[in-house]
């Protein structure tokens, strides 16, 4: 039997664009799906998609910036009001739940409180298994998954060398071939925001870059899933705004 692996970013709480790209792919348990980062925020199902990926032990979770914001603040906040939390709240923690705020925290702490003390922790037992970049090879060819970067790029720098912020919030520079034998599969930039991209809102290829946030949780974007055996892409339907729950 075939084994295939593949790779979507930036799902961003859009559970059903996440189960309608899953039973298109035809993921079988013998496959691989990494997750490259931003399940949470923005989109109205954030902690439904991360319940989902934990009943899946073939999808391989990397953390998104997103992740970074919500780890942060949702283990600050789920502890227990006590004089050491509060005198802890600092102004450093107030600006992360403020950044966290800015950039659409709103559907991932709502559907967070909604939980019991157990399934918190559960959420955050799981978050905290995200990696910071993956390196596979997959028939032959050798592949970087990371959600963002490289920020302060050198050729010759180990990866392990990039702090998170550089490898999960520093827009890839997609006019730069950062390897010459490694393609990098990144997230982040939803490819309508790619200059000069021939294709926006569609996995964007190029000096050895493939992006494949195609913006599934804004108008006119979908998410996609890269295929890394064959190079197939496979798109959910387009966005459609869904009614408030
Ligand atoms: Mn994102």
């Amino acid at each position: 039997m075939a084994i295939s692996v593949y790779a979507i970013a930036d799902i961003h709480g859009e559970y059903d664009l996440f189960m309608e790209l899953l039973n298109k792919i035809a993921l079988k348990d013998s496959d691989t799906l990494y997750v490259i980062g931003d399940v949470v925020d923005r989109g109205p199902h954030p902690v439904k998609v991360l319940q989902q990926m934990m009943l899946m032990p073939n999808v391989i979770p990397l953390a998104g910036n997103h992740e970074l914001m919500a780890m942060e603040c949702l283990n600050f906040l789920n502890e227990e009001i006590t004089d050491e939390s509060i005198a802890s709240l600092e102004p450093e923690m107030l600006d992360n739940l403020l950044v966290w705020q800015k950039n659409g925290s709103a559907s991932t702490l709502d559907e967070f409180t909604r939980l019991d003390p157990e399934e918190r922790l559960d959420i955050l037992d799981y978050l905290s298994e995200f990696q910071l970049y993956e390196q596979v090879q997959v028939n032959g060819q050798k592949y970087l998954l990371v959600h963002a970067g490289l920020g302060g790029y050198l050729p010759q720098r180990p990866l392990d060398s990039y702090s998170p912020a550089e490898l999960l919030w520093t827009r890839a520079d997609y006019d730069t071939c950062y390897f010459d034998d490694v393609l990098v599969i990144s997230g982040h930039t939803p490819t309508q925001l790619i200059e000069d991209n021939p294709r926006p809102g569609y996995i964007y290829r190029a000096n050895n870059h493939i992006a494949i946030d195609c913006g599934a949780c804004f108008d006119g974007g979908r998410l996609a899933a890269f295929c890394l055996d064959t190079g197939e892409e496979y798109y959910s339907g387009d966005h459609q705004d869904h009614e408030n729950e």
